[in-house]
């Protein structure tokens, strides 16, 4: 079939909005209608050719929701007609890393989705004849697109799609973090650095599981009201303040955060985010996705001292599991969504949405098929 889609033809370079040929799906796979798609930093940052794993030209995008047009032989799980939200993550229930509750980073087909192909190592998208890449085995930014079954999960169908596609990545990413990776207790003083799509859902589930202090660190001033909207108490911007961010942290959540969330992507945070957690227990989680070949440091004796340094990847959330789960927290009012999504735009529009994450001015974007 034909279907429309943005793609991506080089680093740097904006989307083309173009028809490309999109085979049917094959064993184990489904067809899915994509109906809406958030713009999540990992795009941009795909994009700007920082990621290793990125390839051009390929269809980005993993933060959607849809409904199954079709489905390839074998596929049980799901039918034509369900309402699914498409996962970077999936969730096999079967491989050594699903079976294992400590981790939620199925690895069934995560050689292939880094790849840029589905698990029989071919591309379904094509254009002209040549194979474009997938993209995190999802590939959003194309208004049809082949999954593996364990790649979707089947939610309710009254979830509006232009709200419930931000749960395909951002909230359940930061939301995820406090609840699945963190643990977050009540009482805790948590500190988010970044206060975009990801560290607001940050905010929100410290706010959800009762956290006392909740700080927000951002050089843009605008980002203050935005953390108040969600339950942030304080707001610091690292540019306005006098001397050193780290002992201003620390004597602000007196002796250290409990925890604290880095969602920026800057190896130079993650260390002032480790080095603001409190002396003993303080826990750190790397949400930040850092460019290839960056690396982190800090002086060992910062863990000798009781902090710890984690990272999580899709909020800890098992997709399959967790998702109808999180659909159910905003349908019932527990989580907010629609006020953080600031801009719906077009397939034609959808480089005005990376345009305002680089301006600042968006939480955000969602493209509306
Ligand atoms: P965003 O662009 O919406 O927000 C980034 C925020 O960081 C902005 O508010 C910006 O002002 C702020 N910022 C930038 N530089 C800063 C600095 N030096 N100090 C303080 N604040 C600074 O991005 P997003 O969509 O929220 O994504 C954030 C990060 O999380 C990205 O690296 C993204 O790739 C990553 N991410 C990771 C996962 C995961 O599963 N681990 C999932 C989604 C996104
Ligand atoms: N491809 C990059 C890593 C990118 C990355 O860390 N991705 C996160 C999700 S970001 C969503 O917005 C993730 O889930 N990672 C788990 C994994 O298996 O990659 C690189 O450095 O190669
Ligand atoms: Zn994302």
């Amino acid at each position: 079939m034909k279907t429309r889609a943005a793609v991506a033809f080089g680093a740097g370079q904006k989307l083309e909005v173009t028809e490309v040929d999109l085979d049917g799906p094959r064993a184990g796979e489904v067809l899915v209608e994509v109906k809406a798609t958030g713009i999540c930093h990992t795009d941009a940052f795909t994009l700007s050719g920082a990621d290793p794993e990125g390839a051009f030209p390929s269809i980005l995008g993993h933060e959607g929701a849809g409904v199954v047009v079709d489905v390839g032989p074998e596929v049980t799980s799901v039918k034509k007609g369900d309402h699914v939200i498409p996962l970077y993550t999936p969730e096999c229930r079967e491989c050594e890393y699903c079976l294992n509750p400590k981790t939620n980073l199925c690895q069934a087909i995560r050689s292939t989705q880094g790849q840029g192909v589905m698990p029989d190592g071919t591309s379904r998208f094509s254009l002209d004849g040549k194979p474009i890449n997938h993209f995190m085995g999802t590939s959003t930014f194309s208004n049809y697109t082949v999954l593996p079954e364990i790649a979707v999960a089947k939610i309710r169908e009254d979830a509006p799609f232009d709200k419930v596609c931000y749960i395909g990545c951002g909230v359940t990413t930061g939301i995820g973090a406090v609840v699945n990776t963190a643990k977050v207790e009540p009482g805790a003083n948590v500190v988010v650095f970044g206060l975009g799509g990801i560290g607001l859902n940050v905010i929100q589930g410290a706010r959800m599981v009762g956290a006392n202090m909740i700080v927000g660190v951002d050089l843009n001033n605008e980002k203050k009201a935005w953390g108040e909207r969600f339950g942030m108490t304080h707001f610091v911007n690292p540019g306005e303040i006098e001397g050193d961010l780290v002992p201003y942290l620390v004597e602000l959540t007196g002796g250290g955060a409990d925890y604290s969330f880095e969602c920026v992507g800057n190896v130079k945070l993650m260390r002032q985010a480790l080095e603001c957690a409190h002396k003993g227990w303080g826990q750190s989680i790397i949400i930040g996705v850092a460019g290839a070949g960056e690396e982190i440091s800090t002086r060992p004796v910062q863990l000798v001292t009781g902090r710890t340094w984690k990272g999580s990847a899709f909020g800890g959330a098992r997709g399959r599991t967790d998702v109808p789960r999180i659909v159910d927290w905003y349908m019932d009012g527990k989580i907010e969504i629609d006020p953080m999504i600031t801009q719906t735009l077009s397939l034609d529009e959808i480089n005005k949405g990376f345009d305002l994450m680089h301006e600042g001015k968006s939480i955000r974007s969602v493209v509306v098929y």
